[in-house]
């Protein structure tokens, strides 16, 4: 019922009712896509803030990507409605509206298409959904396949949906020289200034067919008439009535009416999408269906193998063949894309928050590290010459900081090393570091080391009495707004990150001759821990912070909020725990935090205002950072585990964050294992109804760490300054596994066994043992054959 093609390359699932929330998404340079199993869409395309060509039938707010996005009988969508003209009988490809269960039925998630087939009687329905590279439209497929022994009359009648595009102005007619249907609108707005702006916006939905339609419809209400949307009355009719919409709502709708002889199949081509005018409608035209020639080409066909190649650029550097085969499965053929996508979009925004952007490149380092790079730098050309870093990094001449960049938030500068360490191990290109920038008030220019040691340094400054870090609205936890807005609250975690980020860079430095700066920021690090364990230890585990009114929280004596994830993963970072404290960190996370669907962020849940900590308390509890299995701290958390030996208990949350492999979780969790989400709902303590729910939101801070767990965690291939070192962290039930890593430019290929006899990991490359498990001096272009020999474990 659910499951990998053999291939790979798609994820199946042959219901539309087991998940009905089940996902895939698309994006391409300008734009993103996220459709349902049953035909449900969200759009968005980048002019160059976020903008939507495909809308409710309601005013909407204007706002980002939501958790748990909900779908109702009118959502957005993309439809093709099917009529038998003999029988008159009606259904509805993928499924909604007119939830007619199919006969047979396949939604199949891949990485540049995503597909359906359903079959109704004898009649089956190809739906197919690509993206071009870099133009804002919607490639669609729909084909028409007759399986019974007759001829059989059908309509069919592609339904995209246009929904309320403005109050000020919307209409929409079918345009005969263009084969296409044009909606126009005008993008609401009042002060006359915005007018110079909007004007250049992309206001028209249209829906361009290859093949000139039989009829059409552009007024939702007409075509649903007293039917409603699962049952239009204009489909019940023998034509539609080629009406336009006039200050009326519009919808793109056309009628094709195939005669079918038996076995007979017909393909249909459409383009979806915005567009500033005709002009440019008419160049799509063009270029998507007009312009074929004798040797084949075509333009739709070609675009598709673009977007294929453009995607398949997003590989990672592990392949990864193990006991866990979904694991596998997700490794090699999905977490990379969800890597690539964040790296590469910046998740669709002009200004994103600068912890995601430096976060999300560090993922870039493993798939395209030049442009990881460069993006290091551009962060760092909009930090203040006092080492503060902004809230968000402009990406784009018109940006300037939202919504969430508008809160003051302490902790971007600790991402700086942590993030460009991450690339120096994968890279060694550590030349990054003298190279010369400005500052966003100092066009002088230092170098990257001198940005890094004063972000550090900023860190430092940003402290109060006891050495605490100032969290003002919020440190990662975004929500997290009230603990300091006075000026006087302290994160705890915080203080932690620091403490690590000082390590990191520390250690970056000691490698690069730079020792004194080195030790300067070790004995930073020391302070810091000392500090953390005279005002944080709880005795069991480590509280999160302290308030504006001197009040510790995230301890024993709270009712709610007891435990906090993030500040027990990074005590172990930075090593403010030591082995006693690390006993009992490990065990009150098991007991309280963790569930089948991997450690809650923070236990019991808010129930109610905290006016002390913030809107992270009024969040529903178990939703997102009030509690959820929010997975990029859970990720941190990993990271952490596989940092001091635990490789089991890493292993089996990292696992964790996976759909499955049983159908129960499966179905729990609501999702595909195509990507992770940012949540799985928690307060399983609580509310264990809704326990394990996928958010299906797949813009996430997770997917670097993950990967980061995997490389230098699981498989232990981690770079460092002259090679490769090799130390598998392999769960104690895995008696081997292979791996095919990318360093460098070379190919390792490395077997890793478990042998009796063995008493410490041995390292072999090309059958010499290699010093320390170091492969040193990795030359581009190499292969090299590793085999790694661990003990058996009891
Ligand atoms: O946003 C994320 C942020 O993009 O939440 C993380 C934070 O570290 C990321 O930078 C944890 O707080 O209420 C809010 O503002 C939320 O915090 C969301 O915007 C949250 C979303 O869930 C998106 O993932």
């Amino acid at each position: 019922m659910i499951g990998a093609t053999e291939d790979n390359n798609y994820y199946e699932l042959t219901s539309p009712t087991s998940l009905p929330k089940a996902t895939g998404f698309l994006w391409n340079e300008k734009m993103m896509i996220q459709v349902n199993c049953r035909g449900y869409a969200v759009a968005q395309f980048m002019q160059p803030e976020p903008a939507k060509y495909s809308h409710g039938p309601n005013m909407e707010a204007k706002s980002f990507m939501q958790p748990e996005q909900p779908y109702y009988i009118n959502h957005p969508g993309r439809f093709v409605f099917v009529k038998d003209e003999v029988s008159g009988e009606v259904f509805s490809a993928p499924y909604e509206p007119v939830r007619k269960l199919p006969d047979q039925y396949k939604f199949s998630v891949g990485k540049h298409d995503i597909k359906w087939r359903v079959q109704s009687g004898d009649i089956v329905i190809e739906m197919s959904l690509s993206l071009p590279k870099a133009d804002v439209a919607e490639m669609w497929r729909v084909k028409v396949i007759n399986l019974s022994k007759q001829n059989r009359k059908i309509s069919i009648y592609p339904y995209f949906t246009v929904g309320y595009m403005s109050w000020m102005n919307q209409s929409g007619e079918y345009n005969e020289e263009l084969q296409s249907i044009v909606c126009s609108s005008v993008s609401p707005y009042q002060k006359y200034q915005d007018y110079a702006t909007i004007k250049n916006f992309s206001d028209k939905t249209y829906l361009l067919a290859e093949e000139k339609p039989y009829s059409w419809e552009v007024s939702e209400e007409a075509f649903e008439g007293e039917g409603g949307i699962t049952m239009p009355s204009a489909v019940l009719e023998e034509e539609l009535a080629k009406g336009d919409s006039r200050y009326e709502m519009p919808v793109c709708v056309f009628q094709y009416k195939l005669d079918m002889k038996p076995g007979e199949e017909k393909e249909y081509r459409f383009l979806f999408g915005p567009a500033k005018d005709e002009k440019e409608i008419d160049s799509i035209r063009f270029k998507y269906f007009l312009d074929k020639d004798q040797n084949g080409k075509d333009g739709f066909r070609l675009a598709e193998k673009e977007y294929a190649d453009y995607i398949a650029e997003g590989k990672g550097c592990i392949q990864i063949n193990t006991p866990d085969q979904d694991l596998d499965n997700f490794v090699n053929h999905w977490l990379p894309r969800q890597m690539y996508y964040h790296g590469i979009t910046n998740r669709l925004t002009t200004d994103p928050q600068t912890r995601n952007y430096l976060q999300d490149n560090m993922g870039m380092s493993y798939i395209k590290p030049q442009i990881a790079r460069a993006a290091f730098l551009h962060a760092l050309s909009q930090q203040n010459e006092n080492g503060a870093m902004p809230d968000g990094i402009l990406l784009h001449k018109d940006a300037e900081l939202k919504y969430i960049n508008q809160v003051p938030h302490t902790d971007h500068c600790v991402w700086l090393p942590i993030c460009i360490g991450a690339y120096l191990e994968e890279t060694g290109d550590s030349t990054i570091l003298n190279e010369l920038v400005p500052f966003a008030d100092n066009k002088e220019k230092v170098t990257v080391n001198e940005h890094i040691d004063r972000a550090m340094r900023w860190l430092i400054s940003d402290r109060d009495g006891r050495g605490l870090n100032y969290i003002k609205q919020g440190d990662w936890c975004d929500p997290m707004n009230m603990v300091g807005y006075k000026g006087k609250g302290v994160s705890g975690w915080l203080t932690m990150a620091s403490a690590y980020a000082f390590i990191i860079w520390a250690d970056i430095c000691e490698q690069n001759g730079r020792s004194l700066v080195s030790s300067e920021f070790r004995l930073e690090a020391d302070k810091s821990n000392k500090i953390i364990n005279k005002y944080l230890w709880d005795g069991e585990w480590y509280g999160r912070g302290i308030t504006d009114d001197n009040v510790v929280f995230g301890i024993s004596k709270d009712k709610e909020g007891k435990i906090f994830i993030n500040p027990q993963g990074w005590s172990l970072l930075c090593k403010a725990a030591d082995e006693s404290k690390k006993e009992k960190i490990l065990k009150s996370v098991a007991e309280q935090l963790e569930t089948p669907y991997g450690v809650e962020k923070l236990a019991p849940s808010y129930t109610s205002m905290r006016e002390d900590v913030g809107r992270v308390t009024q969040k529903h509890p178990g939703t997102a950072e009030n509690g959820a299995v929010y997975n990029h701290a859970a990720a941190f958390y990993i990271y952490a585990l596989y940092t001091v030996g635990e490789n089991d208990n890493a292993y089996r949350l990292l696992r964790k964050m996976l759909p499955g492999p049983d159908m129960e979780d499966i179905i729990r969790r609501g999702q595909l294992p195509v990507f992770i989400p940012n949540y799985y709902r928690g307060a399983y303590r609580q509310f264990p109804r809704t326990a394990g729910r996928s958010s299906h939101l797949f813009n996430t801070g997770t997917i670097s760490w993950y990967y980061r767990c995997l490389t230098d965690g699981l498989f232990g291939l981690k770079g460092i300054k002259d090679g490769l070192s090799i130390n598998p962290k392999l769960p104690s039930h895995w008696q081997e596994a292979s791996v095919i890593r990318n360093f460098r430019g070379a190919e390792l290929q490395i077997e890793i066994k478990r042998e009796s006899g063995i008493e410490a990991t041995e390292v072999y490359v090309d059958g010499k043992l290699a010093d320390g498990g170091i492969v040193k001096d990795v030359k581009k272009d190499m292969v090299y054959k590793v085999l790694v020999k661990m003990p058996v474990l009891e």
